[in-house]
């Protein structure tokens, strides 16, 4: 009896602790405009611009962070905390950063801004962006997509970045294989 009743208070707290974390998650995207600008600079180094607005008041940025990279995926993270005092006040933060992502091959991209709150220090993905440097569907780079940048990308597709097969020209998602997503991709920029 004794276990079953702490096998249901463990459950309960459980579903609890779910749904309250929900609740936080769903509300704190209310909070923000989020806008990616993705540019490079003269030395073909890359940069996305975030620029956060808080649509409501209470809190505050409090620093921004980039995060590590996991192959074509990028993330940062926007720092906040509760504004002290009277919650009331209009307190709409709106600030931009860029966050260098260095120098990158031609391929497809993408960059996640993560919230923490700096109290409760959760995570939270608030948006993602996907982005194109170059022109990644030209796979041999004479002008056009076309039946040739196709075959290359078929030639050699299901290998990854240890087979002597694997081509990275192909690897248009550069997570070291070549999928349905590198086909797909270069087929919808076929005739350009
Ligand atoms: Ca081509």
């Amino acid at each position: 009896m004794k276990i079953r009743f702490s096998a249901i208070l463990i459950s309960l707290l459980f579903i609890l602790s779910f749904f309250s974390f929900h609740v936080v998650n769903t509300s704190i995207a209310s909070f923000w405009y989020i806008d990616f600008e993705f540019w490079m600079d003269g030395n073909q180094t890359a940069f996305i611009t975030v620029t956060l607005v808080f649509t409501d008041t209470g809190y505050n940025l409090t620093g921004w962070e980039p995060l590590p990279r996991d192959f074509s995926n990028f993330s940062g993270a926007a720092h906040f905390g509760d504004v002290e005092g009277d919650v009331f006040a209009q307190v709409i933060c709106y600030e931009s950063h860029d966050f260098s992502l260095g120098q990158l091959d031609e391929g497809v991209y993408t960059f996640t801004l993560l919230g923490v709150h700096d109290e409760v220090g959760w995570y939270h993905a608030m948006e993602t962006t996907v982005f194109e440097v170059g022109f990644p569907a030209d796979i041999n780079d004479d002008g056009k997509v076309d039946i040739k940048d196709i075959a290359i990308v078929a030639l050699a597709y299901g290998t990854h970045n240890l087979d002597p097969k694997y081509n990275p020209d192909a690897d248009i998602y550069c997570d070291g294989k070549i999928d349905i997503r590198d086909i797909a991709f270069t087929a919808m920029h076929y005739g350009e």
